[in-house]
């Protein structure tokens, strides 16, 4: 069984999300999500709308999604990677080049994001709804 890995904050859930969770189910049998916590978002300067209880029950009814484990900390990627036998580890290519040290523990595949979605421009785009 080949496991996939990816990290996210995955906030008001778009479709942009759910491209690359799909690619990413696409590349094995079995993905995990490492969802970043609100205490973790803290340090990503990130306030998510919803809390993460509430992103991990949407998460886990995706039908890409086997399984969603916290994301408490920028080092703990090695570990999960070993832990969980992964053999694919992917984000988008807005993160290019930054997990490159995953390469000795598993493959890495950064996939092009999709154009024109964002949680921040939903929630810029809903300040100026009327
Ligand atoms: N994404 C995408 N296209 C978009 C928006 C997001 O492909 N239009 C991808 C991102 O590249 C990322 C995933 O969707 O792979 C989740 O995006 P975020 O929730 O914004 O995740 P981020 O805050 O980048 O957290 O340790 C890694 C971090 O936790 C990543």
């Amino acid at each position: 069984m080949k496991k996939v890995l990816t990290y996210g904050t995955y906030d008001l859930l778009h479709f942009g999300h759910i491209n690359l969770l799909q690619r990413a189910k696409d590349l094995g049998d079995y993905l995990i999500v490492g969802l970043s916590t609100d205490e973790f978002n803290k340090g990503k300067n990130k306030k998510a709308y919803h809390s993460f209880e509430n992103r991990k029950m949407i998460l886990e009814s995706i039908r890409y999604v086997d399984e969603v484990i916290p994301e408490n900390t920028w080092d703990q990627k090695i570990k999960d990677v070993i832990e969980n036998d992964i053999d694919i580890f992917v984000m988008g290519d807005d993160w290019e080049g930054k997990f490159d040290f995953l390469k000795e523990f598993c493959e890495v595949i950064y996939l092009p994001r999709t154009v024109g979605i964002s949680t921040s421009k939903i929630k810029n785009d809903l300040t100026l709804v009327k």
